[in-house]
């Protein structure tokens, strides 16, 4: 395989017989001041491997690429070709050159350029030369404008760190949302300023009882500003009325009894609710709504909506209404999973995400349906193919096994987005989402192994065109993914191969309570 990469581009010609092209101690990274971020990005990738200098310079003085320089270029007549995040990319023994409409596209373009080059270039340290990229043509745009990947950082929090290090994973796939499940019944972990307990009482903890933790609101600010240099959109998740346990400990007033619940460090479902009808709550999602709207640059906030199994069932259909109007006043535009289609009086424009499976069950396609009715669009998360958390197979030591689990590799990349819903158009599916639950993920090792390779596979339905188009199947991908293997060992990432025992068992899930 000579230019192995995931996803796989909508238009690939190698030239095996030609030349190269080949990086050398004298290349130079060509861009304008537009493309002067995704240059410097490109050069933080390339410096520490080969060692090279890599200079960036300016075309605009008078700087002409040569044939061991890489070119950025930004041409706006290509829009119509390539779209926002398409871009072209040709290497030869001429030169390489990346041109794009915008600098998304150009990120997109480098990140196919870089698995041209052999896995050791991900190496943090000089390793040794030659840089050879196989000759190549590529035309590439996505299928989806979402392409999302979901960390629940409530039932384990994970720091700055780890979720900027998921960040630079995602993208290497192509990737541009990340949401972030910040509440749940086990932690609040983002900073609201005047509602001090939902931090100092509700993210006290996590499952297992760990210390967990929160984002201030600078922690959150890096979280986000790492992440759209990345041309990644943070999508915040305040998951309400249920799953709202570390809230209900925080504040007695939106309890239905008005009685602080304990912490809580297990990990069943559908246990909590919040008082649907009392001010305090109102008041409460207001205040939060307000914060985590400002707090967040993106144009999305996600409410939940799920698994409500202890709010009132009447009730429910009037608060989702509601809380999504809240959100609407507060300049977003709201998101919850598709339970939240019992609403029949959305928002204009709020969008579903069905978890339901690839066969759906319990109406969840009815549910998922009624978003559309509403002239809103849908993100497709299928459970049984598209959840992360999900074992590979019986000997995954971590994981959870429902949601017709375990979830091999094949079947994660094995599905057609199109064909869940029978009533939803392609046009009204705006995009693809992998979820990470973390009841049993608790260290950066462990959200790898789950993570990778199937975010790959989710990846490459999210960005490359339907299967039947060129390298578009399963035989291919696993070829792809087999030539993949040193670069996730280079890029330090542990992912999960079919045979190979996990490394090193999870640290932190030694107390037993799972
Ligand atoms: C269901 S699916 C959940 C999460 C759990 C997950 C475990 C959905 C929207 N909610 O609360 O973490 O299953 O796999």
């Amino acid at each position: 395989m000579t230019a192995p990469i995931i996803p796989v581009p909508a238009g690939l010609q190698v030239h095996a017989s030609a030349a190269p092209f080949v990086l050398s101690v004298s290349s130079r990274i060509l861009a304008t001041d537009a493309a002067a971020s995704v240059a410097g990005y490109l050069a933080g990738i390339l410096r520490p491997s080969t060692g090279y200098p890599l200079p960036m310079v300016s075309p605009v003085d008078g700087n002409v690429a040569g044939p061991s320089d890489i070119a950025l270029h930004l041409d706006l007549a290509d829009s119509l070709e390539l779209g926002d995040e398409g871009y072209r990319l040709d290497t030869s023994e001429a030169g390489a050159t990346i041109t794009a409409a915008g600098p998304a596209g150009l990120f997109y373009g480098v990140q196919s350029l870089r698995q041209l080059f052999p896995p050791s270039l991900e190496k943090r340290s000089v390793q040794s030369a030659p840089w050879q990229a196989v000759a190549a043509t590529i035309t590439d745009r996505p299928r989806f404008a979402w392409r999302g990947a979901m960390l629940d950082v409530a039932r384990h929090f994970f720091d700055v760190a780890a979720v900027t290090r998921f960040v630079d994973e995602i993208v290497l796939f192509k990737l541009n949302v990340l949401h972030l499940h910040l509440t749940d019944d086990q932690g609040w972990r983002i900073s609201i300023p005047g509602r001090p307990e939902l931090t100092g009482i509700g993210a006290s903890t996590a499952v297992g009882g760990g210390p967990g933790g929160f984002y201030t609101e600078e922690d959150y600010a890096r979280i986000v500003a790492y992440a759209a240099e990345r041309f990644v959109t943070v999508v915040p998740e305040i998951d309400v009325p249920g799953h709202t346990n570390a809230a209900l400990s925080a504040y007695p007033e939106i309890n239905a009894d008005r009685r602080a619940r304990d912490p809580y460090t297990g990990i069943d479902v559908g246990f909590s609710s919040l008082d649907v009808h009392a001010d305090a709550t109102w008041q409460f999602l207001d205040d939060v709504f307000r914060s985590v709207a400002a707090q967040t640059p993106g144009p999305y906030l996600h409410i939940g909506g799920d698994e409500s199994l202890s709010t009132p069932p009447e009730q429910f259909p009037g608060f989702i209404s509601r809380a999504t109007a809240l959100v609407a006043a507060h300049g977003k535009t709201p998101i919850a999973w598709h339970e939240a289609g019992r609403s029949g009086d959305l928002v204009p424009g709020t969008i579903g995400q069905y978890w339901g499976y690839l066969t759906p069950q319990d109406h969840a396609d009815e549910l998922a349906t009624s978003f559309v009715e509403q002239g809103g669009s849908l993100i497709l998360s299928p459970a049984d193919v598209a959840y992360l958390d999900i074992t590979y197979d019986e000997t995954t030591p971590i994981g959870q096994a429902w949601a017709g689990g375990p979830t091999s590799v094949r079947a994660a990349y094995e599905w057609e987005p199109a064909e869940i819903l029978p009533h939803v158009r392609e046009e009204q599916i705006l995009g693809v989402e992998a979820p990470l639950w973390t009841e049993t993920v608790a260290s950066a090792a462990d959200i790898d192994y789950l993570v990778f390779p199937r975010l790959a596979a989710v990846a490459e339905i999210a960005w490359s065109a339907r299967a039947g188009t060129a390298g578009r199947d399963w035989e291919d991908f696993a070829d792809r993914l087999e030539a993949w293997y040193p670069r996730f060992l280079a890029l330090g990432i542990g992912a999960y191969r079919e045979g190979e025992p996990y490394p090193s068992r999870a640290s932190g899930l030694s107390d037993g309570t799972l």
